[in-house]
């Protein structure tokens, strides 16, 4: 299983899905969602508890943004706390035993991969236009959320670029599918960036509050004093416009407007001192944190639904 105490190159990644599958065939399934712009496939690990089948599900994406290597080392740190512990520890058993899980560990490979060959700060997707020398498109400004309005750019060689059109990116398009597909049981969204420390929701592309404002607000307090408590690390909390900046077509308002409504956008560690360069001696310390975060939010909430 995946060490906490170094990031995994893509392919590594692949092959430790695979492994992972084979060693735990009772409660892993792995299914292809779609391909990259590269051809990369999209594989999503959905975790089901040894119970029968339940009616509830959680969604967690890693990796949206390329050089964020902490977001996909967390999406393997959180299928191997689970798989490790179900059956062990009653947190994660009786979440288990309530929703199934799906993780897809990579959300942007193609971005990925080029941030282990060539440019280790590449934060877009690889995708190429015929019109513009500039390549790839920013994966969380693709979605259909007001897209491409203020916070976003049109400007293909913007690190903020918003894409041709709504789900234009075979990334988005193949999440956007599935969720779309699944949105009955899916009742958690959790998408993994880095860095700031910061635990958000919707929404991102307008100051407007969500419907659900208040109680979103309240579960991401909680998981930032329970995180403070027991690791004394503070994480900043509230709708993205407020608290981070205006964004349009991020993949947490798109969810939430599908009628996901506990919908989060983690940014983990650290507060810049290392940024995306997070060394791995802190991968650990920044899993733990969001591992906390995860199942204080859906603990809580999955008692009120
Ligand atoms: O700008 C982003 O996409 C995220 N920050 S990052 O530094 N990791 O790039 C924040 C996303 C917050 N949610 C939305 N903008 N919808
Ligand atoms: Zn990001």
């Amino acid at each position: 299983s995946a060490n906490a105490d170094r990031y995994y190159s893509l392919e590594d990644i692949y092959h430790w899905i695979n492994k992972t599958r084979q060693e735990h065939p009772e409660m892993v399934e792995v299914i292809m969602i779609g391909s990259s712009f590269e051809k990369h496939p999209l594989l999503v690990m959905k975790l089901s508890g040894r119970r029968a089948a339940v009616d509830k599900a959680m969604w967690m994406d890693c990796g949206i943004h390329a050089r964020e290597w902490i977001s996909p080392a967390f999406c393997q740190y959180f299928i191997r706390y689970v798989l490790t512990n179900y059956n062990r520890f009653p947190d994660i058993t009786s979440l288990l035993d309530k929703m199934d899980i799906y993780v897809l560990p990579v959300l942007n490979p193609d971005g990925y991969k080029y941030t282990w060959t060539t440019n280790r700060m590449w934060r877009k997707n690889r995708s190429v236009r015929e019109d513009s020398v500039c390549v790839g498109a920013d994966l969380n400004r693709n979605f259909d959320a007001s897209w491409c309005t203020e916070g976003a750019s049109s400007d293909p060689c913007s690190e903020i670029y918003c894409g041709q059109y709504p789900e234009s990116e075979p990334e988005v398009n193949a999440v956007a599918k599935f969720l779309r597909t699944h949105k009955d049981t899916v009742k958690f969204y959790f998408s993994i960036h880095s860095y700031s420390q910061m635990l958000l929701f919707p929404y991102s592309y307008t100051y407007e509050l969500a419907q659900n404002h208040a109680e979103l607000l309240d579960l991401v307090k909680d998981a930032s004093q329970k995180i403070r408590r027991f690791y004394g690390k503070l994480y900043r909390f509230g709708a993205g416009a407020k608290t981070i900046y205006l964004a349009p077509g991020g993949s947490d308002d798109w969810a939430y407007n599908q009628g996901i409504k506990y919908s989060f956008t983690f940014e983990l560690q650290d507060q810049g001192k290392y940024g995306f360069l997070l060394p791995p001696s802190l991968i650990s310390s920044a899993c733990n944190d969001a591992l906390l975060a995860i199942k204080t939010i859906a603990t809580r909430a999955l008692q009120k639904i």
